[in-house]
């Protein structure tokens, strides 16, 4: 076994960094880390944490945090920037209020970027996710600013995901039915220090009344919290903890980690098979003259590259 892996299973924090690094920058001795690690995982439980921006995710972090170290486990989180150069405030404000984390051995906490990687970031948040595993954290917290599609991908690789609402987001609430509400597992209204928020939490019950049920399915725990008063967070943590011991018992939490590792395994052919025949095809040298074939009206897209995959798969 190599250094890295061993300092990695020993739970180093340097030696973890480094490893996600080397799945930051598909470094050439990723896979080999990522495999050699792979055996020895399996035991982290993992949440997704997603919400508007400014829905008050950091700031329940923090809390939880501080709880569940009380409980002697040790936590990584992991927050993916938002790639908008508009947002480096915001996660700039996260570090600084996490800060008192910083020191203490038994939390790690590392923000990656949503953009730029080989595979996409649900692909390198997986193999994140094996390496924090892999070094012994208990919790492995992903936390998502905001609720588009690249949020809800990486937020699927969690056992349970925590969905942040708040009052006041008035037709959002509508615009969030359609997907995101399918996502999450555990609602939570923060904010409730606020006067519409009863409001809130009965339309969230109102659109999970309406949902088809499937087989496995457990219900929806919807929890009134304030960060800022930190009033609710021992409830929201016991509905955590009662919504995963109902899954694990049912199945649910099994079929979704397969489900999940199917995912992986797509994500990864997929970077494989586009590298495979790009490097097969030339592509970067050659893409330029096709590109001015095409402009020419010389070839035709379709045809063109369809004849070209036929000739390679030959
Ligand atoms: N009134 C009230 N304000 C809150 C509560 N929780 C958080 N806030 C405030 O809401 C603002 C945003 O909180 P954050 O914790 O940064 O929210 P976030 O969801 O992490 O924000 P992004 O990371 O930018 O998406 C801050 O000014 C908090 O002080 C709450 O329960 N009640
Ligand atoms: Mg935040």
């Amino acid at each position: 076994m190599n250094q890295l892996t061993q300092q990695v299973l020993d739970g180093h924090t340097r030696a973890i960094a480094r490893a996600i690094s080397y799945v930051e920058n598909n470094h050439p001795e990723k896979e080999n880390l990522i495999d050699s690690l792979y055996a020895h995982g399996g035991n982290a439980v993992v949440w997704g944490l997603t919400g508007p921006p400014g829905s008050g995710k950091s700031s329940l972090l923090n809390l939880i945090l501080r709880k569940e170290r009380d409980k002697g486990k040790k936590i990584a989180v992991v927050a993916v920037d938002p790639s908008s150069p508009f947002s480096g405030g915001a996660v700039l404000g996260d570090r600084l209020r996490m800060q008192k984390h910083a020191v203490d051995p038994g939390v790690f906490i590392r923000s990656m970027a949503s953009r730029g990687h080989l595979g996409g970031v649900s692909g390198a948040a997986g193999d994140v996710i094996k390496i924090l595993d892999a070094a012994g954290f208990d919790l492995i917290i992903i936390e998502t600013i905001g609720v588009g599609q690249t949020e809800i991908d990486i937020v699927e690789m969690a056992d349970i995901v925590l969905l942040v609402l708040v009052p006041g987001l008035g037709d959002e609430i509508q615009a969030l039915k359609a997907g995101v509400m399918e996502i999450g597992d555990v609602f939570i209204v923060n904010k409730s220090d606020r006067d519409d928020a009863a409001k809130v939490r009965a339309e969230i019950e109102y659109v999970l009344h309406m949902k088809t049920p499937s087989e496995l399915d457990v219900p929806n725990p919807v929890v009134m919290t304030s960060a800022l008063e930190n009033r609710g967070i021992d409830d929201l943590l016991v509905q955590i903890e009662q919504y995963l011991a109902a899954i694990s018992q049912n199945g649910l939490l099994e079929q979704k980690r397969k489900q999940r590792i199917a995912r992986e395994l797509k994500i990864i052919i997929s970077a494989k098979v586009r590298g495979r025949v790009y490097r097969q095809l030339k592509l970067d040298e050659r893409i330029q003259n096709w590109a001015d074939a095409a402009y020419n009206k010389e070839v035709k897209p379709y045809t063109f590259i369809n004849r070209k995959l036929e000739d390679l798969f030959k």
